[in-house]
């Protein structure tokens, strides 16, 4: 019988503990589960699996000698791929609700762009003819998406299925029906400089790093808007709020912050051009994200390849 370290924050137990039963049992997996809260602390040698949560209170993983797998319930691994003491293998989490909700978010606020309904907002005054300003098909508008994994090829495909004229950007190559694509830093500034909105879904690593800056934001066409649910760090936030005070850009709609929670003083929260979301755009759910966790330790009790392994070497 497996034993498997809950690691995450104590809120997230109940329901996750009911989803890693239920996913669990349908690969007739008996497991115990340990919590890092228990009264009497478990013995971290006797631990096979850890479920991990970067906030969750698990920061040291020497003590567990025994476990065969780390499996974040994150998609996003920054916080411990460099971790040292993580000598098991790393999953990051791949499922069909973090997916979909990501899909979901930023279909939502590519459109809000391309229909300017934020125009409309303030225009509901009486003026019929004030009123009149039609967005252009979304077949003349060119989308670019930043990161083709496992959320940024899902968010490509369905801005393409809506008609954007959708071009995808990743590290190596990559063929995706009905999206155009470039790679590596060389078809940087192509995709910028096409990038009516740009989406930017990559991880964060020491290469992503800055990557839109004060030089690479100027490629981008007058009036452009940046949609950011990745990570923060891949903006230079001063760079970015010069490139809206100078009407460069025209709004830049951000999930996500080189500081969370984004600091209340931070002027990202009064900018006009800027909406704040606070890390909201695809959140790990339960009931899919435990099967995929199940999926991982019955592989893991075959000896089967796990799934969704981190690239310790390219950090994501
Ligand atoms: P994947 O690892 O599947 O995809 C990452 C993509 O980024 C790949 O296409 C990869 O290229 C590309 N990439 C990485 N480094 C570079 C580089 N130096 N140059 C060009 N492209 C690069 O990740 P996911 O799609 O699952 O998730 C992406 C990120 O989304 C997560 O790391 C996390 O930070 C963020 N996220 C945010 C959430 C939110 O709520 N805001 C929720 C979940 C995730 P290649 O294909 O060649 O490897
Ligand atoms: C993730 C995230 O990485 O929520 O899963 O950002």
């Amino acid at each position: 019988m497996p034993c498997i370290l809950f690691a995450a924050p104590e809120a997230k137990w109940p329901a996750y503990h009911e989803a890693l039963t239920n996913a669990l049992a349908q690969h007739d997996i008996a497991a115990s589960f340990v919590t890092p809260w228990q009264d009497r602390p478990a013995d971290p040698a006797g631990i096979d699996y850890i479920i991990y949560d970067p906030e969750g209170p698990v920061r040291d993983f020497t003590p567990y000698t025994n476990a065969r797998a780390v499996l974040s319930l994150w998609a996003g691994v920054e916080r411990i791929v460099g971790d040292a003491s993580i000598t098991q293998p790393l999953c990051r989490m791949v499922d069909d609700g973090l997916e979909r909700g990501m899909v979901e978010w930023v279909c939502g606020h590519v459109l809000r762009h391309h229909l300017d309904i934020d125009f409309f907002l303030v225009h509901q005054n009486g003026d019929w003819q004030g009123a009149q300003h039609a967005a252009p098909l979304a077949r003349d508008r060119r989308v670019t998406v930043l990161g083709l994994g496992a959320l940024g090829t899902a968010a490509a495909q369905a801005l393409a299925g809506l008609g954007f004229d959708t071009c995808g950007w990743s590290r190596r190559p990559k063929q995706i029906d009905g999206v155009q694509t470039c790679h590596g830093p060389d078809g940087l500034e192509h995709v910028l400089r096409r990038a009516d909105i740009l989406v930017t879904i990559l991880p964060q690593t020491p290469q992503t790093t800055g990557l839109l800056n004060h030089d690479t934001l100027a490629w981008m066409p007058e009036g452009a808007v940046v949609i950011n649910p990745g990570r923060g760090s891949v903006l230079v936030d001063n760079d970015l709020l010069r490139a809206l005070d100078r009407g460069h850009l025209a709004h830049a709609t951000l999930d996500v912050f080189t500081i969370e929670p984004l600091p209340e003083t931070h002027p990202f929260w009064a900018h006009p051009k800027i909406t704040v979301t606070p890390h909201i755009a695809a959140q790990t759910r339960p009931d899919t994200s435990a099967r995929v966790i199940a999926e991982n330790i019955r592989r893991g009790e075959a000896g089967e390849p796990l799934l969704h392994l981190v690239d310790r070497a390219q950090g994501y």
